[in-house]
């Protein structure tokens, strides 16, 4: 166990930081490089602060949702007012769609579906009295937007939803994509560009590389390639249906939808506590997604892998995105065990500051390389509660310490060498100083099948 005295001070720092970077009523992750509001670190953000102030935690909630769109969609970027970025509104253009807010910038994709399960831990937070009025407030939003995700993003009713860019996976350039990104046809003046060596000069135009080494930050290559991805996208307004299968990428993303499947029994358990029930449309929609989780799973290596979503072949690229199926409790004992077996592995998801991005023994394992190889505090949090799924209750907490210990050591940086320990990337970073509130707080190893 950690001494108390020691406990306090972080929880103490961390509270601070996050008031640092509190723009009103909700977070930004970064003052420096990350100055808007982004759709997943809000939801960690609110699962941290609803620990010591729920109503702060509310409001987080609330100001995501005041950027869905008519259709549902909760974009992955709301923009703030007279931040600086480097033109990524321009990017987006949101206000160029109908069904877009009118009074804010937003961008045009989503991100990871976290807020149900960030809804329900905010509301057990709340005094009883606001508990019913904030979950009834947020669940014709809630519902709203997993319908968008199965209208729009699972034709075929696959029970799968497909992701039209990296940006939504929240694991940016993790391996899986960037092994497709890579093989993309490219426009002629990014060939030209990649000739001359003029990669460089996107540099001139990033925000990102002014405060971090280059090194920590996603290559020039990958960054321009998501960039020509994004504008194809636009071109075809960000539509799934529209998007031509030959230039785009298309990916069935393990991670998103291993979350998807944790966040659906979340708004279950929601319309449960409120006595409302889901539409029977969007409840086989659910199961669909369950049984569908299991055409992921690859049986010779036991693991589970995103799959592309044109030619239905699994990207086997080992990545953390792996374990997240056991935090949907979807996964079977026996894969579950495999699974628990291939975490603790020390040349692979366990060197010394466990989890790696990507394991450390794999060929695509880059120690300081942006979402290939670093530990991220949302991943260690999201695989502690998985394991609790499963009853690894030890592991769990082993995982739980260590993780308190490297931020205890490297500060709240916004990933960690594997290896080392050494914090890497923005410095402040709000998801981690949050769920590290919310990890010294969940000492209690109960496993429960409620507890998303
Ligand atoms: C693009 C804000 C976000 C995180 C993502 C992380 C990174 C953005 C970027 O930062 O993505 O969305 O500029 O690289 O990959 O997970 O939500 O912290």
């Amino acid at each position: 166990m950690m001494a108390p005295q020691l406990e306090k001070t972080l929880e103490e720092r961390a509270r601070v930081m996050l008031e640092r970077n509190r723009r009103g009523s909700w977070t930004c992750p970064s003052i420096t490089v990350y100055p808007h509001q982004w759709l997943w670190d809000s939801c960690f953000i609110a699962i941290g602060v609803a620990r010591y102030d729920p109503q702060r935690a509310a409001g987080e909630l609330r100001a995501l949702f005041r950027a869905q769109w008519a259709n549902g969609m909760l974009p992955h970027m709301v923009f703030a007012d007279g931040a600086k970025d480097i033109g990524s509104r321009r990017i987006w253009q949101s206000k160029k769609y109908p069904l877009a807010p009118r009074d804010l910038d937003t961008s045009c994709v989503t991100q990871p579906p976290l807020p149900a399960i960030a809804a329900r831990r905010v509301a057990r937070a709340l005094p009883a009295s606001d508990r019913q009025s904030f979950l009834a407030e947020l669940f014709p939003k809630l519902l709203a937007y997993h319908t968008w995700l199965y209208d729009e993003r699972d034709l075929h009713n696959s029970g799968l939803v497909t992701l039209i860019h990296p940006w939504e996976c929240g694991l940016d350039t993790t391996p899986s994509w960037m092994h497709l990104l890579r093989r993309m046809p490219l426009p002629w003046w990014l060939r030209t560009a990649a000739r001359f060596g003029l990669a460089r000069v996107v540099r001139l135009l990033r925000n990102d590389t002014r405060y971090i080494p280059v090194a920590e930050r996603a290559s020039d290559d990958d960054g321009l390639r998501m960039l020509v991805l994004a504008t194809r996208a636009k071109k075809h307004h960000f539509q799934l249906e529209q998007m031509p299968r030959h230039s785009s990428v298309l990916i069935e993303d393990l991670a998103f939808n291993a979350m998807l499947a944790a966040a659906n029994r979340s708004l279950e358990l929601i319309s449960r506590d409120l006595e409302r029930p889901l539409p029977t449309e969007l409840q086989e929609h659910f199961r669909r997604t369950e049984v569908a989780l299991e055409h992921l799973w690859d049986e010779p290596s036991g693991q589970y892998y995103s799959r592309n979503a044109v030619t239905g072949e699994l990207i086997k690229v080992p990545t953390i995105a792996t374990f997240l199926p056991l935090w949907s409790g979807i996964p079977t004992r026996a894969q579950a065990e495999r699974l628990i077996e291939l975490l603790q592995k020390p040349t692979g998801f366990w060197p010394h500051h466990p989890v790696p991005s990507v394991p450390i023994d794999a060929p695509e394992f880059r120690e300081a390389g942006y979402w290939k190889g670093p530990t991220w505090i949302n991943m260690n949090w999201t695989i502690a509660e998985a394991l609790r799924e499963y009853e690894a209750v030890e592991l769990a907490e082993r995982l739980r310490l260590r993780t308190l210990r490297l931020v205890e050591h490297a500060g709240f940086s916004e990933y960690f060498s594997p290896l080392t320990g050494d914090g890497y990337g923005a410095n402040d970073f709000s998801w981690t100083a949050a769920l590290v509130i919310d990890l010294l707080a969940s000492d209690d190893p109960t496993p429960s099948a409620n507890r998303l």
